[in-house]
């Protein structure tokens, strides 16, 4: 039976990336390693997380602690954790978090191949009401070792050879793409151990559900205000989609990417790229949205063509269930030739 299979079979997220590199005979298990890395950045972020919730008792993050001394908004933690875990890994060569202004360029004895673009804690505004937070990343490999620039991270989405990301909520669980398809782990407190948990994940081509924050609606464009009021109101006699919206991307998403239906964060008039990041926002989500079956678009081109020119660059996605991208990219391509 899967039960006793998962019992006894232990599929644990190392061994999994193991199985996967052997398809690889040319790695060296580079990989293997700063994934080690970042799943201890994760199990780390999970711990503190799940504390915070007691920071008022036992002063942490962002609070006063029993000595009085100030500690660190959990945010900042988890990207100094973050940023040593990677540099130590010895097989990283630039950094860029969205905690930080400047990417970080690794000293060249502890420089490895992997550029990683991540954000520490997405959605950490959320932390203090209970709601599910997480980290995103990104991996690109450098063009050249030797001669290492942002351009190494200035690369499209398309390029990447990882993404995944990390959500703290009910429970733990890592969502990973390298690139052969999506594969989902739980950590299990007990072992310590992200275990597989979702292996293959596949996004349902069309779903029921429209993830947007209509507060927004005001200053929406015409494809958008169309897109969401067809949602509201089919004119094809089919029963509405429902809303749902967390303000989370990683919950938004992940929930987009199990149960189907599409996310959307639209340019408005306030905010003409939109509000996500491309680097470690919108390439790492659509990145797993196109490798679960699933598509990501920018209101212009297909998100993963995207070319940034700056490494906090912003743009706006609308990610999800094939058949849901579909249709909005439609209502684009019809404005576009009105124009
Ligand atoms: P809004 C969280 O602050 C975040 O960066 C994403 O996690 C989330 O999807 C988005 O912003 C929510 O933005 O404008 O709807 O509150």
């Amino acid at each position: 039976h899967a039960a006793d299979a998962h019992r006894t079979d232990l599929m644990t997220i190392t061994r999994h990336v193991l199985n996967e590199q052997s398809k690889h005979p040319e790695s060296k298990g580079d990989f293997t390693i700063l994934l080690s890395h970042i799943v201890l950045g994760c199990k780390f972020v999970c711990s503190a997380v799940n504390k915070a919730g007691l920071a008022k008792l036992i002063g942490l993050a962002g609070e006063t602690n029993v000595q009085g001394e100030e500690q660190k908004k959990l945010d900042v933690l988890s990207n100094q954790v973050f940023v040593k875990a990677l540099i130590s890994s010895g097989r990283t060569c630039v950094l860029v978090s969205e905690e930080d202004e400047e990417a970080t360029f690794v000293d060249p004895s502890l420089r490895g191949k992997y550029c990683v673009v991540f954000d520490p804690l997405d959605g950490s505004s959320n932390i203090d009401c209970g709601v599910s937070i997480g980290t995103i990343f990104g991996i690109y490999m450098v063009k050249d070792k030797d001669n290492v620039s942002l351009d190494d991270v200035l690369q499209p989405g398309k390029h990447m050879v990882a993404a995944g990301y990390c959500m703290y909520g009910s429970s733990c669980t890592l969502v990973l793409s390298t690139g052969n398809g999506v594969n989902g782990f739980t950590l299990d407190p007990s072992l310590g151990e992200f275990m597989l948990t979702h292996p293959d994940i596949k996004i349902p081509k069309r779903g029921k559900l429209y993830s947007v924050n209509e507060g927004n609606a005001k200053n929406w464009d015409t494809p958008t205000a169309k897109f969401v009021e067809k949602c509201k109101f089919p004119k094809d006699g089919s029963s509405p989609k429902s809303l749902r919206y967390i303000g989370s991307m990683v919950a938004d998403v992940h929930r987009t990417l199990l149960y189907g239906g599409i996310f959307l964060y639209p340019a408005d008039k306030q905010s003409p790229n939109g509000k996500l990041r491309v680097l470690y926002e919108v390439f790492p989500m659509s990145f797993l949205m196109e490798q679960a079956g699933g598509q990501a678009f920018t209101g212009e081109q297909r998100a993963l063509d995207l070319v940034p020119t700056k490494i906090h660059q912003r743009s706006p996605v609308f990610l999800g269930s094939y058949d849901d991208v579909e249709e909005i990219k439609a209502l684009y391509a019809a404005e576009e030739k009105k124009a």
